[in-house]
């Protein structure tokens, strides 16, 4: 059987978080996280196995008691790549954290991050106006000198950056 692990989110806020149900072992057992930023493991637990109870990590080396009803939150400070070992008291429960660098996560994990710091004005303003340039190029081959063609290049840039801070404040409805 082939073992998934389970990748950790990110909240709205940015907090990197993964949720764990405590049900006879932890599920999942198997989790991907980014190294390098801290991560919160909130467990929900669902039983009252004595084995639910306790929870020991490896890294760093601590345990926690387990909430009997309801959740536990337990905020792991960033860490380098490697792996973290979580278990019961006994270590019959067995879950793993598995930190890897921000390269090796899917690339559309990725590509949502950049096109998420492209949902600003400047940069959109700049994808537009990098849109903008062959166009300017085209029109400098045959009526614009060097210096125009720059000039031109320039106004469409602070055209762009003018009309999606405009376009951008008109998209804020008022509270
Ligand atoms: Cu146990």
């Amino acid at each position: 059987m082939l073992e998934q692990a389970v990748r950790a989110g990110f909240d709205g806020s940015g907090q990197q978080v993964v949720d764990v149900t405590v049900h006879r072992g932890y599920q999942p057992d198997s989790i991907r996280a980014r190294a390098g930023v801290p991560l919160r493991v909130i467990f929900h637990r669902e039983d009252s196995d004595a084995c639910s109870e306790r929870v020991v990590f490896s890294s760093p080396h601590f345990d926690r008691r387990l909430s009997a009803t309801g959740t536990t939150i337990i905020d792991l400070p960033a860490q380098g790549r490697g792996e973290i070992r979580f278990t019961c008291g006994m270590g019959r429960y067995r879950g793993r954290i598995e930190l890897v660098d921000a390269g090796r996560l899917p690339i559309l994990t990725r590509i949502r991050g950049w096109i998420h710091r492209l949902e600003t004005p400047i940069g959109t303003a700049l994808l537009l106006w990098l849109g903008t340039l062959p166009l300017i190029a085209l029109l400098a081959v045959f009526a614009l000198d060097a210096t125009a063609a720059i000039a031109a290049a320039g106004a469409a840039f602070v055209a762009w950056v003018a009309g999606c801070l405009w376009a951008f404040r008109g998209s804020t409805r008022p509270a």
